[in-house]
């Protein structure tokens, strides 16, 4: 049996240094197929029959650009067996706007919090345990740099079997989301339908193609789009990223306070 854990995470956050101190030199490097995007896969140093995945960096799984495109197509096709997605805990609420969406993804996911020693250095103080629970997923602390609790990390992963929880959006997108919900066959079953569901209400064309929907589901569609512009005043998109950060506010609020501010490994 083997294990295959995917590396997600914002450009920056970390993938790689952590992809390279978890494989040493047992790496693959290749390119996604049909584009110039760097591949690149490798075994776990110590225990061959785990698999990691480097992907590109994102800040959103919305089908723009192509990393994005590259990331979100392996995750919903290729079913890793758990996400890691690695988050800059100098850096958290940012980081979390990606974090909202794997969650969707029905996939189990830890998310890796690198950059640990920064976060000492500046004195700033993260309530993890608050963090755990408002997100409902697994945290692990770590250093990608120093090498501090990757062994934990990997052990985590491989431990998940569950599905993520999912955050919930205001009353009036839930109702609207539940209608697409019913709407499109097949959808409900999928262990990614509540990611799908979003896309679909965001009119996502590459998501209505994949379930191909016919003109008179697309109509209806872009029916509840417009129900949903009208009264919240702003596109489906612009709705969802403003419910994301609702949700993001108040899940950081409480679980980090800031040291010494300025510094940043960033620059
Ligand atoms: P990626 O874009 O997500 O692949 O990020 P990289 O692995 O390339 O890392 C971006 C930068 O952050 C590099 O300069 C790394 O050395 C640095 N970095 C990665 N992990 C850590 C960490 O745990 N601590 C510190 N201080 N720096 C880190
Ligand atoms: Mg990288
Ligand atoms: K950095």
């Amino acid at each position: 049996m083997s294990y295959t854990i995917a590396l997600a995470g914002n450009p920056n956050s970390g993938k790689t240094t952590l992809f390279n101190a978890l494989t040493g030199s047992h790496q693959y490097v290749g390119n996604w197929p049909g584009v110039t995007v760097e591949k690149k896969t490798g075994e776990y140093k110590k225990d061959t029959s785990i698999f990691f995945t480097d992907l590109p960096g994102i800040y959103s799984l919305s089908p723009y650009t192509l990393e994005e495109v590259v990331s979100r197509d392996y995750l919903l096709n290729e079913k890793p067996d758990a996400i890691i997605n690695v988050v800059d805990a100098s850096n958290i609420e940012r980081n979390l706007y990606l974090t909202t969406q794997l969650l969707e993804l029905g996939i189990p996911t830890v998310l890796a919090l690198n950059m640990m020693d920064v976060v000492r250095k500046n004195k700033d103080r993260i309530d993890v345990a608050k963090l755990e629970r408002d997100l409902g997923c697994k945290i692990v602390e770590i250093s990608a740099l120093k090498n501090e609790n990757i062994d934990t990390l990997v052990n985590e992963a491989v431990r998940l079997s569950q599905k993520p929880a999912q955050l919930s959006f205001s009353e009036g997108v839930e109702n609207f989301l539940s209608e697409i919900e019913t709407m499109v066959p097949g959808l409900k079953s999928n262990p990614a339908n509540r990611f799908l569901v979003v896309k679909l209400f965001e009119l996502d064309s590459k998501i209505m193609d994949h379930y191909q929907l016919d003109k008179g589901e697309r109509e209806k569609l872009q029916a509840i789009a417009d129900r949903a512009d009208a009264m919240y005043d702003d596109d489906t998109e612009g709705i969802i990223t403003d419910e994301r950060y609702t949700n993001i506010t108040a899940i950081v609020g409480g679980a980090v306070k800031k040291g010494q501010t300025g510094l940043s490994t960033s620059d």
